[in-house]
C-alpha cells in the first residue's frame, strides 16, 4: 500500500541513463534501468550457482562449494566445470553488486540527497572486487579467489591465514581488526545513548540532545556531538572495509613470506637492536 507521505517522494527524473524507461515502483520497491539489471544478474549468478551444485557431488546448502579454477588457468578461461562457472558467477556477481549501488544513486538523486550511501556500499564492493579480482589479477591466477561455498570459503580464509604462518601480524590487518572492534564499540554506544535519552520509562520525558552530550561530557570529558558521531561512525565503519582490503592485496603481491618476519624492521631499529 501507498503510505500516505510516499506520493511526495514518488517523483520522476534523476535516472543516470535510460530515461523515464524504468522510471517506476512496484509495490515499495523502486525498480530503474539499474534494479533491472540487478534483478537479471542476481538471477542469472543464483541459477549458475545452483545449476554448478547439480554438477558437484552434493546438494547440502552448508558443503556446497563452487571453486575457482586451477593454477594451471592462469587468468584464462576455464572450462566451466573446472572454474568456469566461479568465473562468470563473480562477473555476475559483480554487475548486480555495481548496479545495486547505481540504483542507490538513482534514488539519492530523486530525493536530492547526498551519496553517502552508496559510496559507503561502494568500500564493500571494493573489499570483494580485491579478494576476487585484484589480488588474483596480480598474482596470475583466478586460481586465488575464494571458493562460493558456505563452508568451503572459511577453509579458504584459514588456509591463506596459515601460509602467511601468522596472520594476526599483518599491519594492515591489525588496523582493519581495531576498526571493526572500535566500530562496534561505537555503534554501542551510539545506539545505547540515543535509547536512553528517547526511550524513558513510562510517565518520563524525553531527553535533549544536550542531556546525551552531558552524558558524554560527564563521563569523558568530551562530546562528539550528534551530527559528528555519525561522521565517525561512518569514518570507522569504512577505515574497517578498506583496511580489509588493503590487509589481503598486500599478502602474496607485496610480501610472500611470514608475517611475523615483516616486523624485523622493527626488531632492527638502531635504538635497541
Ligand atoms: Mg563470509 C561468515 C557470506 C566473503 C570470512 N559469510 C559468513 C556468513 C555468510 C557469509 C554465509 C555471514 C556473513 C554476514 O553476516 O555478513 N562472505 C559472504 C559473502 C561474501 C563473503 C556473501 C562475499 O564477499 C560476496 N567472508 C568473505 C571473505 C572473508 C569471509 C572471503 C572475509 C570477509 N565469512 C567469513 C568468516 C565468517 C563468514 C570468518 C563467518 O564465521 C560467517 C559464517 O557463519 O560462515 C559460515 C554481514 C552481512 C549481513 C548480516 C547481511 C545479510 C547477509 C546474508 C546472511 C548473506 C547470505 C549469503 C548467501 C548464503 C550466499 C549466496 C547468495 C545467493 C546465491 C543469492
Ligand atoms: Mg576469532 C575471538 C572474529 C578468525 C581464534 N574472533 C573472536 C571475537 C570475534 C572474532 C567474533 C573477538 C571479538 C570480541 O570478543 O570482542 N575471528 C574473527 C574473525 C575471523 C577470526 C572476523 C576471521 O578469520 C575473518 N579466530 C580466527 C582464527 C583463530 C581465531 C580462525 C585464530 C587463528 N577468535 C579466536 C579466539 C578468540 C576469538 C581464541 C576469542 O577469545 C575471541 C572471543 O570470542 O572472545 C570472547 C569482545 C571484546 C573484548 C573482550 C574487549 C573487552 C574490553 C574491556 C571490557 C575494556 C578494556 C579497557 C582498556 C584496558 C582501557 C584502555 C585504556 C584507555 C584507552 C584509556
Ligand atoms: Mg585485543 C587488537 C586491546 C582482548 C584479539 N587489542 C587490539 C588493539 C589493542 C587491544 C592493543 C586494538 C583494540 C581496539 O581497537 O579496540 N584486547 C585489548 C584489550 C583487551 C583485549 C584492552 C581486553 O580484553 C582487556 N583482544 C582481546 C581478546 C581477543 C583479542 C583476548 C578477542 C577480543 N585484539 C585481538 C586481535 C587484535 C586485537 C585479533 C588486533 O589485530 C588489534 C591489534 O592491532 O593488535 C596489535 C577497540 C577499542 C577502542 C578503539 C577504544 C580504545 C582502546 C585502546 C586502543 C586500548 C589500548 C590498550 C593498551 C595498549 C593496553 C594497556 C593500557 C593500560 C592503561 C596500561
Ligand atoms: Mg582475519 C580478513 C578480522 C583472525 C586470515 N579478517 C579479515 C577481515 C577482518 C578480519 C578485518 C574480514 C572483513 C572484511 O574483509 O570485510 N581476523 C579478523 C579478526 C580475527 C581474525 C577479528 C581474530 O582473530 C579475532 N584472520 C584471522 C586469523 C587468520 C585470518 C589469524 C585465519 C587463520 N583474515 C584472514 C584472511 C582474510 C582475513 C585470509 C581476508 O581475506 C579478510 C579480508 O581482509 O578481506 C578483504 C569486507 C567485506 C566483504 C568482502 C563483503 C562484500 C559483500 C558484497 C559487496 C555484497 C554481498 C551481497 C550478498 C551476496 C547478497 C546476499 C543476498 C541478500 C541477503 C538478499
Ligand atoms: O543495500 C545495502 O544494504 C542494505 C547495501 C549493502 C551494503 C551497503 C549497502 O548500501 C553498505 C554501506 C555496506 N553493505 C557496507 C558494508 C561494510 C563496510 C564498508 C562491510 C563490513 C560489509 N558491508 C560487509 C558485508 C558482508 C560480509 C561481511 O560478508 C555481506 C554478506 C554483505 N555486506 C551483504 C550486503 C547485502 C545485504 C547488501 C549490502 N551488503 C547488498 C545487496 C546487493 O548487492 O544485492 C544485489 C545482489 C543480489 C540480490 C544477489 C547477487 C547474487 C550473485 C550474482 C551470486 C552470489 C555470488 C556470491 C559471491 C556467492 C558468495 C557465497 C558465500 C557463501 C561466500
Amino acid at each position: 500500500a501507498l503510505l500516505s507521505f510516499e506520493r511526495k517522494y514518488r517523483v520522476r527524473g534523476g535516472t543516470l541513463i535510460g530515461g523515464d524507461m524504468f522510471d517506476f515502483w512496484v509495490g515499495p520497491f523502486y525498480v530503474g534501468l539499474f534494479g533491472v539489471i540487478t534483478a537479471l544478474f542476481a538471477t542469472l549468478g543464483t541459477m549458475l550457482i545452483f545449476y554448478a551444485a547439480s554438477q558437484g557431488p552434493t546438494w547440502n546448502p552448508w558443503l556446497i562449494s563452487i571453486a575457482p579454477p586451477d593454477l594451471s588457468y592462469g587468468l584464462m578461461m576455464a572450462p566451466l566445470k573446472e572454474g568456469g562457472f566461479w568465473q562468470i558467477i563473480t562477473v555476475c556477481a559483480l554487475i548486480s553488486f555495481v548496479s545495486w549501488a547505481l540504483r542507490e544513486v538513482e534514488i539519492c538523486r530523486k530525493l536530492g540527497m547526498g551519496y553517502h550511501v552508496p559510496v559507503a556500499f561502494g568500500v564493500a564492493i571494493l573489499a570483494y572486487f580485491t579478494l576476487v579480482v585484484v589480488r588474483p589479477v596480480l598474482m596470475g591466477g583466478w586460481h586465488f579467489g575464494f571458493p562460493y561455498g558456505i563452508f568451503s570459503h572459511l577453509d579458504w580464509v584459514s588456509n591463506t591465514g596459515y601460509q602467511y604462518l601468522h596472520f594476526h601480524y599483518n599491519p594492515a590487518h591489525m588496523l582493519a581488526v581495531t576498526f571493526f572492534f572500535t566500530t562496534t564499540l561505537a555503534l554501542a554506544l551510539h545506539g545505547a545513548l540515543v535509547l536512553s535519552a528517547t526511550n524513558p520509562a513510562a510517565g518520563e520525558e524525553v531527553k535533549t540532545p544536550e542531556y546525551e552530550d552531558t552524558f558524554f561530557r560527564d563521563l569523558i570529558g568530551y562530546s562528539v556531538g550528534t551530527l559528528g558521531i555519525h561522521r565517525v561512525g561512518l569514518l570507522l565503519a569504512l577505515n574497517a572495509g578498506f583496511w580489509s582490503a588493503v590487509c589481503i592485496v598486500i599478502s602474496g603481491p607485496l610480501w610472500t613470506k611470514g608475517w611475523p618476519e615483516w616486523w624485523t624492521w622493527w626488531l632492527n631499529l638502531p635504538i635497541w637492536s
